[in-house]
């Protein structure tokens, strides 16, 4: 049976435009999937750059616009891996000319950005997913499986934390290329909308809304030179964020990330507490989760290091034989081809809405010092 050709459209050929371009190439050679996805054209600013970048992956075309992209009758589908502050235009544009949308995260730089993104799509009628990986992680997935199945009974706890150190140095400029995640008009927020938004996604996924946050923020180096203008600016981010919450289920909160934990590369970690059971994982040993059953038998209770490779756990049928490993870039594979196949819960617009409404209400209570509610989802 023939295929159906998905041609996509990219904007941004980054770190991301890489992760999301690989996923594209290899999902339909992995998984079985209805569409043949079509590398149409990739959209940047620096067309000798884009070249070369298309030249490398395979893309058909070039466009440095990315309205002319958005209004090619060839593209069915827009993927925006492009800094945040582009994210609610294009994918405005894009659901005006009827693409199917796939974003970066955060969805938008504020709720109501993201909100104006998910509320175009709706009215378009045109599926869309925000590229929260993290949840694509086959131990991830597990968790969700054991959690949804009841097995760990009325949760108490959900501890998260991002950590990293990258931006410790004072002369690390902000602004531009590689550095706009330090440029608060570009990227919205610091660690809470770049790092903390995985943990919140995750969290939200795994154990459901999060009704009331109190919050605190730093910013640690507060002024760095602008690579755009040359002088020397004040930051606008917040280099570490941390947050208590309540859980509508009644559970607490307690998460962190920060860009200033010395060592630490990109340490996501989680952990749940509940009733009848405990499950924690790390992102530096993904392949893992550590899970504690106190219904074992007494003397020989104790955590289990489950080594998430065999061919009944999520995903790795479709990789190689039990006990080798998958990692970072197969998360957006296993995105991908979930997107294709409508299967897992994909992550969409309305989920990176209810993301950003938390991250909101966390830099809202840190400025307000109080307690903030977050505000309520449609979904
Ligand atoms: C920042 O350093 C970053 O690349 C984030 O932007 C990603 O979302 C995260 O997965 C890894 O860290």
């Amino acid at each position: 049976m023939s295929k159906r050709p998905l041609r996509i459209g990219l904007v941004g050929y980054g770190f991301m435009g890489r992760a999301h371009s690989n996923a594209f190439l290899q999902a339909g050679r992995f998984f079985k999937t209805e569409y043949e996805p079509l590398l149409q054209a990739v959209c940047a600013r620096n067309r000798q750059r884009a070249e070369a970048f298309a030249a490398n992956w395979g893309y058909q075309s070039v466009e440095t616009d990315w309205r002319a992209l958005t209004e090619r009758k060839d593209i069915d589908l827009i993927d925006i891996a492009s800094p945040n502050d582009t994210h609610r235009d294009i994918a405005i544009a894009a659901a005006e000319t009827a693409k199917m949308i796939l974003c970066e995260k955060p969805l938008g730089r504020t709720a109501a950005e993201s909100e104006a993104m998910a509320d175009a799509a709706e009215r378009a009628k045109v599926s869309t997913m925000v590229w929260y990986n993290y949840r694509r992680v086959p131990a991830v997935m597990l968790l969700k499986q054991l959690l949804d199945q009841g097995r760990f009974g009325k949760i108490f706890h959900y501890r998260a934390k991002f950590l990293q150190d990258w931006t410790i140095s004072a002369e690390l400029p902000q602004g531009g290329e590689g550095l706009w995640r330090l440029d608060v008009g570009v990227a919205g927020s610091g660690v809470t909308g770049d790092l903390l938004a995985h943990c919140i996604d995750t969290a939200l996924w795994l154990n459901g809304p999060l009704d009331r946050v109190t919050a605190m923020t730093e910013t640690f180096i507060k002024e760095r030179k602008h690579n755009l203008t040359g002088r020397v600016e004040p930051v606008g981010i917040d280099d570490a964020s941390a947050f208590l919450g309540r859980f509508a289920n009644g559970s607490l909160a307690t998460f962190e990330a920060t860009r200033y934990a010395r060592g630490h590369k990109a340490l996501y970690t989680l952990e749940i507490n509940g009733e009848h059971a405990s499950a924690a994982w790390d992102l530096h040993d993904l392949h893992r989760i550590q899970f504690f059953n106190h219904s074992d038998e007494g003397r020989l209770r104790g955590w289990r290091n489950i080594n998430v490779t065999d061919g009944d756990h999520p995903y790795m049928k479709h990789w190689w034989v039990p006990g080798l490993q998958t990692g970072y870039e197969h998360t957006f594979i296993h995105q991908f081809a979930d997107f294709l196949n409508g299967e897992n819960d994909p992550p969409a617009f309305r989920d990176g809405v209810a993301a950003d409404r938390v991250t909101d209400a966390v830099l809202a209570s840190a400025k307000s010092g109080r307690w903030e509610t977050v505000a309520a989802s449609k979904k």
